[in-house]
């Protein structure tokens, strides 16, 4: 058996193709070695067929053999829990961080708008993320239903083992939350993205995040009201970057987080949190 990484993706709809108007359910991203193969491939399909959203007609399966010299690894962000009790306070919160990482109030209430009215032309969920100016608002992504996926990023088995025993022994969500936090590790990685905000389309999972260099992967347990599909994400970008190369970054380029940060806090406010790191 071959040491090789592989790296397997999932895509799953109901009702047709992406591209013909299904719905999207269900994505994923693994880089795993041959052994792991058959197993990730199983219950990948398991999750499209099962998913809370809906069980998925059409699942696209990508497989991809890496170059082991083009992979990057890269540490996992810190994990701050801000409490919030309402998702009219998460909003608020996330805001208020957001506007510390110096994106304008107006373009922040402009992106959570969007994800909370629906970001494509149809008024429904884009299947990837908004690519925005941080300065002025404007949309750069080229296709308002596609956006722009994140893809090509997974931990080393170690980490993801030791992430998980964490994560359990801090009473924290262990299934979306380390693919999140692999997707905004990668993304906020990139020198020109600034942040990264995203709350999930699941209608039964209300926590989102603020994620950048700075202050690392902040979640709010509340972001949108339990029942709602409406999500997805949007990274801030300073208008100055390269689309292209942060498009080919973003969707090409091989990701492997092989360390762990193990910092896990929690307060009950951003200003709480500026005020402990000594930022207010
Ligand atoms: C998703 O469901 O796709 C996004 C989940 C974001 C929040 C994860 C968390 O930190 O709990
Ligand atoms: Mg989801």
């Amino acid at each position: 058996m071959s040491d090789e990484f592989f790296s397997l993706r999932m895509r799953a709809a109901q009702g047709g193709k992406h591209q013909q108007g299904g719905r999207h359910i269900s994505g994923a991203e693994r880089i795993i070695t041959e052994d792991k193969l058959e197993a990730n491939i199983n219950s990948l399909i398991n999750r499209a067929r099962e998913h809370s959203q809906g069980s998925a007609d059409y699942i696209n399966l990508t497989l991809e053999v890496l170059e082991r010299a083009n992979i990057e690894k890269i540490s996992s962000l810190p994990i701050t829990t801000i409490t919030v009790d309402s998702y009219q306070v998460g909003r608020r919160e996330a805001k208020e961080l957001l506007m510390k990482l110096e994106i304008k109030e107006q373009v922040i209430k402009q992106a959570q708008h969007l994800l909370a009215t629906g970001a494509n032309p149809a008024g429904d969920n884009m299947r990837g993320a908004i690519v925005m100016d941080l300065d002025t608002g404007e949309r750069l992504e080229p296709d308002y239903y596609r956006g722009l996926r994140a893809s090509k990023m997974d931990y080393t088995r170690e980490v993801k083992d030791r992430l998980i025993n964490l994560l359990s022994q801090n009473n924290l969500n262990q299934s979306h939350l380390p693919e999140a936090l692999a997707l905004a590790t990668k993304v906020v990685s990139y020198l020109d993205i600034v942040a990264e905000l995203c709350w999930s389309d699941d209608s039964n999972y209300t926590a989102g995040y603020v994620a950048s260099k700075k202050f690392g992967y902040c979640r709010f347990p509340a972001l949108k009201p339990s029942g709602l599909d409406k999500g997805g994400r949007v990274f801030f970008v300073r208008l100055s970057t390269c689309l292209e190369k942060l498009v080919t970054y973003l969707e090409e380029k091989p990701v492997l987080i092989s360390r762990l940060d193990e910092r896990i806090t929690s307060y009950n406010s951003v200003a709480r949190f500026l005020e402990a790191r000594g930022d207010n």
